[in-house]
């Protein structure tokens, strides 16, 4: 078990008060809160080393630019890439995604082509891949889910036939909270003969990645669900796929040569890291990295299964209130909520003037809600630093909102 109280320490806003209130925060499927290992590190790399990368010869540069490789060998060591040039650094999950629609899928995506995806996805795992289809004439198929939001899994057989040139799902999901088979769909998918890419901004932050024993082609996440800054990301790919790949985004850095009318491009990864990258982003990621792996990804799991069970069980006790997604064995620490026909922002007000952070609305997940027959949730979602006193708390607080609701 995670030793909750010395990992809050770490953690300066917790110690905030919101509504002069202590602040409860169970929005971390959003964004998570910063370790002060994250801010030293990244306060230093600004105060003592900092300047722009791969460029200079001298040593300010040449300091910056070991920190910023230095950190993409600590993700290519925490998902365990087979080599570190397989780890691109982008800005976001969302832009991780775009990177293979636009590079990987306009090369080898055609007419009557099929992308599957499934009904659990972020619009960032949906969107990119709706533009692809209607430019190239392919389309779209889903793995449906069941009522209680897991995958029908069986359905593979029916929909992965030789149209389907890539499967593209998320480990996790971010209103179910859903921990989803990835192995299997893997394999299935890419014995198929189709290329995959998880989505992993909710699954890399809560349990271990390993992309060689997954067998996945590409991987998507994002630093700030997982302790690290925003504005920094990352996308593993095959080796082979992405020498193969046309370049995303063209620029500075990511070139060999440049001629008045054509180019050519530099190795991995720089081909597909164009202009200045999010520098002192990614030498964060890197200390949240190491932070995280200090605490070990195992035990993250393990204390969001166990978070996630007790704050079920508190919440599944309160009147009139139904959660979406499965039992607490089948999920991580993400529990999206409908009570008593509140409409959820309301819900969400109500908490906040009592210091608890909670989203509310769709969650980037529209074509769930509306499998769901819902219109909008409210969501809790629990991380490292969260206490089963503050799932009790949760519990009393929306007791209180539905008697504060029934007598206006
Ligand atoms: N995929 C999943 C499964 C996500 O949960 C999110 C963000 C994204 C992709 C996009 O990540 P980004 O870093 O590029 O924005 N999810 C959420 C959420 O649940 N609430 O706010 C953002």
């Amino acid at each position: 078990m995670l030793d909750t109280e010395r990992i809050r320490a770490d953690f300066p806003i917790l110690s905030r008060r919101v509504h002069d209130k202590p602040l409860i925060f169970l929005d971390s499927a959003a964004s998570s809160q910063k370790p002060r290992q994250v801010l030293e590190a990244m306060d230093a790399a600004y105060r003592d080393c900092y300047a722009n990368v791969h460029r200079g010869v001298y040593c300010l540069s040449e300091e910056a630019t070991r920190c910023y490789e230095d950190a993409r060998d600590k993700v290519a060591s925490f998902i365990n890439a087979g080599a570190r040039e397989e780890v691109i650094f982008t800005r976001n999950t969302t832009e991780a995604i775009n990177l293979v629609a636009y590079a990987w899928g306009r090369a080898n995506v055609g007419p009557g082509d099929r992308v599957m995806l499934t009904e659990m996805e972020h619009h960032s795992n949906i969107v990119p891949w709706q533009i692809l289809v209607a430019e190239k004439g392919a389309e779209l198929v889903y793995l449906p889910i069941t009522d209680d939001g897991r995958l029908q899994v069986e359905r593979l057989d029916d929909l992965l036939d030789e149209r389907v040139k890539l499967v593209a799902f998320t480990i996790m999901s971010n209103v179910l909270g859903t921990i989803n088979p990835t192995e299997e769909i893997v394999r299935r998918a890419r014995a198929a003969g189709a290329v995959v890419l998880l989505d992993g901004a909710q699954g890399t932050p809560h349990m271990p990645i390993d992309v060689q024993a997954l067998d996945c082609d590409f991987l998507a996440f994002s630093a700030h669900k997982m302790c690290g800054p925003s504005g920094s990301g990352v996308l593993y790919g095959r080796k082979e796929l992405l020498a193969a790949m046309p370049p995303f985004l063209g620029g500075g850095d990511m070139i060999r040569r440049v001629g008045l009318y054509e180019s050519t491009w530099n190795e991995l990864p720089y081909k597909f890291e164009a202009g200045t990258p999010p520098i002192v982003e990614a030498i964060g990621l890197g200390a949240a990295v190491d932070y995280l792996q200090a605490i070990g990804m195992e035990n993250v799991l393990a204390h969001e299964h166990a978070t996630a069970a007790y704050a079920m069980e508190r919440l599944l006790a309160v009147e009139g209130l139904a959660i979406a997604g499965p039992p607490a064995e089948q999920r991580g620490g993400v529990i999206a909520f409908t009570f008593c026909g509140i409409h959820p922002h309301d819900i969400a007000h109500l908490l906040d003037l009592e210091g608890i952070a909670v989203r509310a609305g769709h969650h980037c997940a529209q074509p769930l809600h509306q499998r769901l027959g819902l219109v909008a949730t409210a969501r809790a979602s629990f991380y490292i630093y969260n206490t089963p006193q503050e799932a009790d708390q949760l519990a009393a607080d929306l007791e209180k909102v539905a008697r504060i609701l029934r007598k206006a």
